[in-house]
């Protein structure tokens, strides 16, 4: 036997120095004379590195030697945002790291500031995978995360001259938190043929490549809160196979071309799509779809073969869930491998695969929903064509026997489209191939149910079909973001164990009366106000009066989130004000209007929303009229970690989406959970918030979700009038008070003339009231700040924590692994 590996495992200021000093000086080959910021953060990501992989490598052999089922969790998005605070506030040594950082000249906020996000991810979707990898390892589960190393995340977003410009995210110069596995690479084949064999009088389907890449493993450690537990996030990066295929070219003296060959085998990795809840059909993207699912399934399947266990007990063992229709090709890959590998037979590997899978929708946005021409992937996956279309056929046969008399349904529920060109459509792959789909929140489980998936919902029965609402860590968004609160949470709530146990916050409640509390409450909302007005007077020249109301929008922008709304109702209250004598304006609540996300490039009036903000914040900040009384600020390149400095700063956030259309929202929680009030429609999440916090502690505005349908024809088939104060907006924006009309004309017309789609003009009145109602109770900032707190008591519900266990539970059936924190 050989000795543990004492040096890395420091546990207090002098050992963790001792770290930093000595990964100055080898590992990064520097001096700690001319060791400056990034040093500090390199040396100090290494050495919690180094802590980490202890704890990796114990929980991994733990796993194997286990051998219980684990859950994999298929996304192409993980929003991870930071590692380093995260890793030191997960394994407690941040004061430590701290104490230690001061010695060496070091201001911990500054060292953790100069690591790059990443940002793996476009919005909602990639931070809940995030999320769950964090509760997943807190709670002990055996769970793995794949997903695909992109070179290059969401780009970073600059705004000049009022406009959004994309700029590349190149985020891997020197990333501590990745380890290559040069050795762990899948051949990934796409395109060729496929070809009848008759081996021992059995007929097989061969699939001879047209074109191999490689998959090459660069695995993540996830380490859990309080607990030795760290998984793993295993991220594909594609390369060139080099195998015999791809020499075969090169030695035939096709120099140039081998070389392009290879410069395509890398592109498929290189960037993320940043749409966000838009469907392009682009084949770069089937292609990463099937290369990271492809590769993940050998992975799985190598690990369960290991144990030489029969092929049925392959759901015992093994739990997939699909993050959206991104992974549903996994479906068809697994039962190829299956029938055509492994040799069993199609009842009986679709029993398996059946069994083993879990679809997660997100959407019930139509343009959102995944469709692939059936030209493409006979193109790309020959193979897999073939497979989609037997499933298929015996779908519909068993369809078919259920509801002898309705040949419409077959139409409807085919997984083929019958369309010009023919479609396969992914989500009712998905549904047909996994043994349980859920929503997101309330609300929108029961919307798929009743709408896109209702057929499904008659075929299956209802139980086939289940609500997960979503959570988040309060890890990272509480105690990571926002310390202080944390602490005085802490202190009246019996220390530590909220962050593990969310619902111990309603502890607070006997507090809320507690006048000192109260006023520690509003001074650290203030403190974490003047932090985010320095960060806007820094990037944007504008001073803000931290006293004022901050008001705030972050999310990515989209015409169902509404952000128009939000901006029409900030120049309804500028014109509002301008009418006012200076006497009266005297009497108003000085607000901060900030907003906050990036348009995908492609979305022209997702663009044309960033410039009307910009072009009214640059009208009124300059208004001498107005001063304080209103700022309107747009926060460039809003991620990750500016989220966990604005969730903080936040008074009131706006999650004013067209109710229906935001499947759950989870920046609701974030801002709620920090102390935040929000002011929102009844859709999504929302609606559990305000069950859980009160209707009293929350403003809720607008049209419900079933009467949208109603609207909407009325405004295409009746008379629709504008809100006469919406009507005003207008005028004056088409006046030229907000720069040329020209540029913002399409907006208006969208209301005007094109039947409002999002009800802009419906819910316009309902949100000025209801923003009215805000500024008064802000007034009474003693209630206010009461307000607050009881909703924090109230929102044990919405960690992550809760989310994961009802998925171990209702969908994966696996169960904890207790560990030992002495082993
Ligand atoms: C699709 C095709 C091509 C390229 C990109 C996409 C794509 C990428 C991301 C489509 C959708 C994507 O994300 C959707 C999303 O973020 N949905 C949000 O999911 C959250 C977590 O469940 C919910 O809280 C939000 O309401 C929902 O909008």
């Amino acid at each position: 036997a050989w000795k543990r590996n004492q040096i890395t495992s420091f546990t207090d200021k002098d050992g963790f120095e001792k770290e930093v000093v000595r990964h100055v000086e080898t590992t990064l080959a520097r001096s700690m004379f001319n060791c400056d910021e990034i040093a500090a953060y390199s040396a100090t990501s290494l050495a919690f590195r180094d802590r980490l992989i202890t704890h990796w490598n114990r929980t991994q052999q733990r796993q194997t030697y286990r051998d219980t089922k684990r859950v994999y969790y298929l996304s192409l998005e993980f929003l991870m945002g930071r590692a380093l605070d995260n890793a030191m506030l997960n394994v407690g040594l941040k004061n430590v790291a701290q104490d230690g950082l001061a010695e060496l000249g070091f201001r911990i906020e500054d060292v953790v500031k100069q690591e790059h996000d990443a940002a793996l991810g476009n919005g909602g979707l990639g931070r809940l995978a995030a999320c769950f990898l964090d509760s997943l390892a807190t709670l002990n589960f055996p769970a793995w995360g794949y997903g695909l190393r992109y070179r290059y995340g969401i780009f970073k977003q600059e705004i000049i001259d009022g406009y959004q410009v994309e700029v590349p995210d190149y985020w891997l110069d020197f990333n501590p938190w990745e380890f290559p596995r040069h050795d762990v690479t899948v051949d990934i084949q796409f395109f060729g043929q496929v070809n009848k064999k008759t081996v021992g009088g059995k007929t097989i389907s061969v699939w001879e490549a047209g074109e191999i890449v490689q998959a090459v493993a660069y695995d993540v450690p996830i380490p859990g809160y309080d607990t030795p537990t760290t998984n793993n996030l295993r991220l594909w990066s594609s390369k060139a196979s080099g195998g015999e295929f791809d020499f075969q070219k090169f030695n035939s003296g096709d120099y140039e071309s081998s070389v392009a060959d290879q410069q395509r085998a890398e592109t498929i990795s290189a960037v993320l799509y940043p749409n966000d809840n838009l469907e392009r059909g682009k084949e770069l993207r089937l292609k990463q779809q099937y290369f990271w699912v492809a590769a993940s399934l050998y992975d799985i399947v190598r690990r369960f073969k290991k144990s030489r266990r029969s092929w049925n007990e392959f759901p015992d063992q093994v739990a997939i869930q699909l993050n959206d229709t991104h992974p549903t090709l996994a479906i068809v890959e697994l039962q190829r491998i299956l029938v055509d590998i492994e040799g069993l037979e199609w009842d009986n590997a679709w029993e398996i695969v059946t069994s083993t899978f879990g679809y997660t929708n997100h959407t019930v946005l139509p343009e959102a929903l995944e469709k692939w021409p059936v030209g493409l992937v006979q193109h790309l996956l020959p193979r897999h064509l073939q497979i989609i279309y037997d499933i298929n056929l015996f779908f519909l046969q068993s369809v078919e026997k259920a509801f002898p008399d309705d040949r419409d349904m077959l139409r409807r529920v085919s997984i083929i489209e019958e369309s010009q060109p023919k479609m396969v459509r992914m989500a009712f792959l998905a549904i047909v191939g996994s043994h349980k789909v859920n929503g997101v929140a309330e609300l929108h489980s029961d919307l798929i149910k009743t709408t896109i998936f209702k057929d499904f919902v008659e075929i299956y029965g209802p139980d086939k079909f289940t609500n997960v609402t979503n959570g988040i860590t309060p890890r990272r968004w509480l105690h990571q973001a926002n310390p202080r609160l944390s602490e005085l949470i802490a202190s009246k709530c019996g220390g530590n164990d909220f962050l593990k146990d969310l619902t111990l916050l309603n502890q607070l409640e006997k507090h809320v009366e507690d006048k000192q509390f109260r006023k520690e409450w509003a001074e650290i909302k203030y403190a974490n106000k003047v932090r985010l007005a320095k960060h806007i007077k820094d990037t944007t020249g504008v001073v803000v009066n931290p006293a004022s109301l901050f008001d705030v929008q972050v999310k990515r922008i989209h015409e169902y989130k509404r952000q128009q709304l939000n901006i029409f109702g900030v120049i309804h209250r500028y014109l509002s004000l301008k009418a006012m004598t200076p006497d009266q304006r005297k009497k108003q609540l000085p607000r901060v209007s900030i907003f906050g996300g990036k348009a995908a490039p492609g979305y022209w009036m997702a663009k044309q929303i960033i410039h009307l903000i910009n072009s009214v914040g640059a009208v009124v900040n300059k208004d001498e009229d107005i001063g304080d009384l209103l700022k309107v600020i747009f926060l460039e390149d809003y991620n990750v970690s500016k989220a966990e400095m604005i969730c903080p700063a936040s008074d009131i956030s706006e999650h004013i989406s067209t109710a229906g259309t935001e499947a759950s929202g989870t920046s609701n929680m974030k801002f709620v959970l920090n102390g935040g009030l929000i002011i929102g429609t009844c859709d999504g999440a929302n609606i559990e918030i305000t069950r859980e916090i009160g209707e009293s502690n929350i403003f809720l505005f607008g049209n419900l979700s079933e009467d949208v349908e109603d609207l909407r024809h009325a405004h295409t088939y009746g008379s629709h009038t504008i809100d006469s104060d919406l009507d005003k907006v207008f005028n004056e924006i088409e006046k030229g008070t907000f720069g040329t009309p020209h540029d913002f004309s399409a907006m208006i017309a969208a209301v005007r003339q094109h039947g409002d789609y999002y009800l802009v003009s419906d819910d316009f009145h309902s949100y000025i009231e209801t923003h009215q109602l805000v500024d008064e109770a802000y007034r009474n900032q003693d209630e206010w700040i009461a307000k607050c707190i009881t909703s924090v008591s109230r929102m044990g519900f919405f960690t992550s924590d809760r989310c994961i266990n009802e998925y171990a539970e209702e969908i994966w059936n696996v169960e904890p692994l207790a560990v030992d924190r002495h082993s």
